[in-house]
């Protein structure tokens, strides 16, 4: 192994081990804005977060249609906070308003 190899690893093995590395978490965020989610699907990792910003007047919530994850009412201006745990595809919608759906895919964590 050449030492610039060896140099970079050890890097490496630093960087990861602070937790800024390549295996970090990831966060994102879906707006909820007249009456649609945006994006309407998002992919992440499993540990990583979504934040639902609700930029709309009324209130809405994130309801998993088999049920995985629920925010109950998101007040106008607030938002609401999801560790993305179960793997798969998870399709959910606005418990008030059921025209409004949004997809959310959990793939293996990296
Ligand atoms: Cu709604």
């Amino acid at each position: 192994m050449s030492r610039l190899r060896r140099v970079a690893l050890g890097v490496c093995a630093i960087v990861c081990a602070a937790g800024a590395g390549p295996a970090a978490a990831a966060r994102y965020v879906v707006a909820i804005e007249q009456m649609r989610f945006d994006p309407p699907s998002v992919t992440v990792h499993a540990g990583d977060s979504v934040v639902w910003v609700n930029k709309d007047l009324v209130a809405h919530t994130v309801t998993a249609e088999a049920k995985t994850f629920d925010s109950g009412s998101i007040a106008p201006g607030a938002s609401w906070r999801y560790v993305a745990s179960k793997r798969g595809r998870h399709a959910y919608s606005c418990q008030f308003h059921p025209v409004m759906h949004g997809t959310l895919i959990v793939v293996p964590g990296p």
